[in-house]
């Protein structure tokens, strides 16, 4: 049987790549020296794009892949492919939705009480022995019983709603348009961080959600709140965001993607009011597994019967 061609960016597991190999001819975008020459004379040959949520579909990439059929993406965001091109010129691209919608709550979860239990501090007053000789652990704030905004309540928004009624939250939320959801809806960032103490972004990136968090919203959150973010990096505007946990605007934060990452500005770094974690809201062995179970399927699925079983929106009518 004849291999198909597919591209690969990023990289990929073992698990994965023992699951294409009988089927794809798998060629791999980063080991090429001459990345440029190479998709000059070979990127006709790629009906299939296999990436993920951080790199996408590069433009070089994109301009060099005239045949393309399908791109398989491992993540659910997919700001950094153009849908709407793709749809348009009858290009299938699926992501992985669904399968990392706990483990993204589970860490906004543990960013959440890490913030407010102040759990890196106590920890390094417990290791470095200041217990000892400097005594008890000042007090925290509870994660009980607050009020908490959800920009973006989809799939995974809905989810961190689900897990914070264990902690008896009253929830808020903003999104494009109101849900049928037993939640106060505000139809601005602003106006939902205005009503509670803990805000969390979980909207797609892209332009549309561009700096959605700014220092008005911020400003509206308050000198008690906390702000989380475990969407995209660019859905915040990280200068205002220093500044606001700099000058008190707000009281802390947690954070799981950066605007420029693996960049993160050094003066959050310093912060003790703040938890940051390296882009691993879903990087648990089990969910990534299944999220690689995903794009394979996708990929096999294309091969059978010319379909994918989760497309992006914009290509589910093709
Ligand atoms: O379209 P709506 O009304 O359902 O709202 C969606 C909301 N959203 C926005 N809200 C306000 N302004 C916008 N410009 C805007 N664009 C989208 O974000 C919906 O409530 C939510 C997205 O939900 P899902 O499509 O179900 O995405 P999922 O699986 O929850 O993942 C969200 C994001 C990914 O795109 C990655 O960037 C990240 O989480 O891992």
């Amino acid at each position: 049987m004849t291999k198909v061609k597919l591209l690969q960016i990023g990289d990929i597991t073992d698990r994965m790549r023992d699951a294409l190999t009988p089927r794809f001819e798998i060629d791999v975008l980063f080991d090429q020296d001459d990345r440029a020459g190479f998709l000059r004379d070979h990127g006709a040959d790629y009906p299939a794009i296999l990436t993920n949520g951080h790199w996408g579909v590069p433009e070089d990439v994109a301009a060099a892949t005239p045949n393309l059929k399908v791109v398989s993406s491992y993540g659910v965001g997919y700001d950094a492919i153009d849908a709407d091109d793709y749809a348009a010129r009858g290009i299938l691209v699926a992501h992985t939705p669904d399968v990392l919608n706990d483990e993204v709550a589970n860490t906004f979860v543990m960013l959440w009480l890490a913030v407010s239990r102040e759990l890196i501090p106590s920890d390094r007053h417990a290791r470095s022995g200041e217990w000892e000789t400097g005594g008890n652990y000042p007090l925290t704030r509870s994660v009980m019983n607050r009020r908490v905004g959800i920009l973006g309540l989809g799939r995974i928004g809905q989810t961190i709603a689900d897990r914070c009624a264990a902690f008896d939250a009253e929830i808020h939320y903003h999104s494009r348009s109101p849900k049928d959801v037993p939640y106060t809806y505000h139809d601005s960032a602003e106006a939902c961080a205005a009503a509670v103490e803990v805000l969390v972004a979980i909207t797609p990136g892209g332009p549309s959600t561009q700096h959605m968090v700014n220092a008005d919203v911020l400003r509206a959150l308050g000198p008690d709140g906390l702000f989380f973010n475990v969407a995209r990096g660019s859905v915040v505007d990280e200068e205002a965001l220093v500044k606001a946990l700099q000058d008190g605007t707000i009281a802390g934060a947690g954070l799981d993607v950066f605007e420029a990452e693996p960049k993160i500005p050094d003066a959050l770094k310093d912060m003790d009011n703040v938890v940051l974690t390296p882009h691993v809201a879903s990087g648990t062995h089990e969910t990534r597994q299944a999220m690689g179970d995903l794009v394979v399927e996708n990929l096999t699925q294309w091969l059978e019967e010319g379909s994918v079983r989760t497309p992006v929106p914009e290509c589910r009518d093709l």
